[in-house]
């Protein structure tokens, strides 16, 4: 009697867990191992495995939900003007303004096959969003190159496939297909072209400010070159 006790003790962690104890790469395992009951909110992912534990916001309710989000801008709070390093082992808090990093994001994508979606909001309340069906990115050897394709209009206009087939380029890093560096002239980090019909990355400004052109969080498509948008963000799950 004892020992069965003792063995139905021993058992009981087994027994009484729904799930496996696998680690969740992305947002999508966390909604899916919960029974899809789970809220928005932050929770921890492991992009490269067991020792690459990091914080992210997983959107549970647009669209479906299931969404793991590697960039946000929301108020201002965070500074995205940074270099290379920084951009590839991210920055910024998941409870508001990040970026979670190019290396754990090279590895989701290539573990899986992903779609993007790209949510933003004006500052008169007024929201819409783009999509895209494919999306992924190279390693660090080859520049962090991006690839998205099969776009979707959710109101806002197609702005990033002009970036599609880029290397991402920073302050301090230029791979971007200008003569100069278009993250030095438009004070972002980005998968810069020549350079960009959307600065995600760029100065948070409020709203329509000409200042100094084409440098604020812009989705070119939707509220043209110099209004910077009150929120952005990028964020991806994978095909089922
Ligand atoms: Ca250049």
């Amino acid at each position: 009697m004892k020992l069965v006790s003792v063995v139905l003790l021993l058992l009981a962690p087994l027994l009484t867990s729904c799930h496996p104890l696998v680690l969740p790469v992305d947002c999508s395992d966390i909604y899916n191992n919960d029974d899809n009951s789970r809220p928005s909110g932050v929770y921890t992912i492991y992009p490269i495995g067991a020792t690459s534990a990091v914080q992210v916001y997983c959107d549970m309710v647009s669209e479906g939900g299931r969404w793991t989000v590697f960039q946000r801008r929301m108020d201002g709070t965070v500074n995205f003007y940074r270099g290379w390093d920084q951009y590839k082992t991210g920055f910024g808090i998941a409870a508001g303004e990040y970026w979670l990093g190019l290396e754990s994001l090279y590895h989701l994508t290539q573990r899986r096959r992903y779609e993007l979606l790209v949510d933003m909001e004006d500052f008169e309340g007024n929201k819409t969003f783009a999509r895209y069906s494919s999306f992924s990115i190279d390693t660090e050897c080859d520049g962090y190159k991006l690839h998205v394709s099969e776009f979707t209009d959710g109101g806002a206009g197609d702005s990033l496939s002009f970036h599609n087939g880029q290397k991402f380029t920073t302050f301090d890093k230029d791979q971007d297909s200008s003569t100069g560096n278009c993250a030095r002239s438009f004070l972002g980090a980005f998968w810069y072209n020549n350079c960009h019909r959307t600065n995600p990355n760029g100065v948070y400004r409020w709203g329509a400010d000409k200042t100094l052109n084409d440098v604020g969080v812009e989705w070119h498509h939707w509220k043209g070159d110099n209004y910077s948008l009150k929120s952005i963000s990028m964020k991806i799950r994978p095909v089922l």
